[in-house]
């Protein structure tokens, strides 16, 4: 077990994991693929890297999320798995992603158009465990940003593969010229301590405090992530209504935008129920819903994700394999955040 000191707007701290876990904690592993591009392992070349993704994960968000608003969608290829795993009678076992186009979802009664096979590495595999037991592996997560090349995944942590696409939009074939596209991580030593400060916030109490609200089975761990949550909320709303600031640092998009969108995207449908997260909705924070439709509004975000995968995922096996339709009220998600009432 590692106890090796974390950077925590990246990971969670490993420290006493393992007894954490067997109290009840739901305690986030660490990714082991943490290369970079740029070198002469894994130069940078239009064309040459491959997203595996599911669209129900809020990780593969981010990757998507940096993809589309980046101008990569031509020049970084990429797979869907389907969003729920698979089940027990799989000759492989249960609980893992797999390529499955012909897969029918229990929530529509049809394929989903999104997902894929796998086409990168040139074995047709099924599953996403086989990608990582290629290379003698066993982790089995996603997302994955893989070498099409030398066939070999580079890296498997979201919050380092949006800065990999960022750093190298240009070189790796961004259809959006340098003056018009978005800097995630513009080279401005205050306002990186402003991204590194929120990505932290936000990591902790909103992207991971989710997964520990909905996935700890001790009411106490349960109790303080659905506060820390809520609060971090109200402190996040604050700072928005402080100077009608569009964005969370100013008036830019930033990576710290991007990384607080996937769990606000799935809160009013899927967290409220799913996470246990039922303290409001997003729409009862008048800005952070207009903070929520202007990030949807922005070109490539509505593509970079599907709520019938997300409803699919996280609803697919558990809840007596029905998966809830709501909310209605106003009206229903994703149309809610671009209905003109609505966004304000
Ligand atoms: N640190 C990773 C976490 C990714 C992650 O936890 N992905 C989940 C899906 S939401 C996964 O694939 N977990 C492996 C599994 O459940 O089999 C990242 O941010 O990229």
């Amino acid at each position: 077990m590692s106890t090796k000191s974390t950077n925590t707007s990246v990971e969670e701290s490993q420290e006493n994991a393992e007894n954490r876990r067997k109290k009840g904690e739901f305690v986030r592993g660490l990714s082991g693929f943490r290369n970079t591009i740029g070198d002469d392992d894994f130069p940078i070349e239009s064309g040459r890297y491959h997203l595996f993704v599911a669209f129900n994960c809020p990780w593969c968000h981010r990757a998507t999320l940096a993809r589309n608003i980046l101008g990569l969608e031509n020049s970084i290829s990429m797979d869907v798995v389907f969003p729920g795993r698979t089940n027990e009678d799989h000759p492989a076992g249960a609980n893992l992603w797999e390529f499955n186009p012909d897969r029918v979802s229990t929530l529509t009664g049809e394929i989903l158009p999104e997902c894929t096979l796998e086409t990168a590495t040139g074995n047709n595999f099924k599953l996403v465990k086989e990608i990582y037991m290629n290379e003698g592996s066993t982790e089995q997560s996603v997302p994955i940003l893989y070498d099409k090349k030398s066939k070999r995944i580079v890296n498997n942590e979201s919050a380092e593969i949006i800065r990999i696409l960022n750093q190298n939009a240009e070189k790796l074939g961004s259809t959006i010229i340098a003056e018009e596209r978005v800097d995630l991580y513009p080279e401005n030593s205050q306002l990186r301590n402003e991204i590194n400060a929120l990505n932290d916030k936000i990591y902790t109490a909103i992207n991971n405090g989710a997964y520990k609200a909905g996935f700890s089975s001790d009411q106490r761990i349960y109790a303080a992530a659905f506060q820390d949550y809520f609060q971090t909320l109200s402190e996040l709303e604050t700072l928005l209504a402080s100077d009608g600031r569009k964005f969370l640092t100013g008036n830019k998009f930033t990576e710290a935008d991007l990384r607080l969108f996937p769990t606000l995207y799935r809160h009013d449908p899927v967290y409220y129920l799913r996470m246990k997260l039922n303290g409001a909705k997003i729409l009862d924070y008048p800005n952070l819903w207009r903070w929520l439709c202007r990030v949807y509004g922005l070109s490539g975000v509505p593509a970079s994700n599907s709520l019938v995968h997300c409803r699919q995922g996280y609803f697919g096996r558990s809840w007596n394999n029905t998966i809830p339709l709501g909310p209605m009220k106003p009206m229903s998600y994703p149309e809610a955040y671009n209905h003109p009432d609505l966004v304000k």
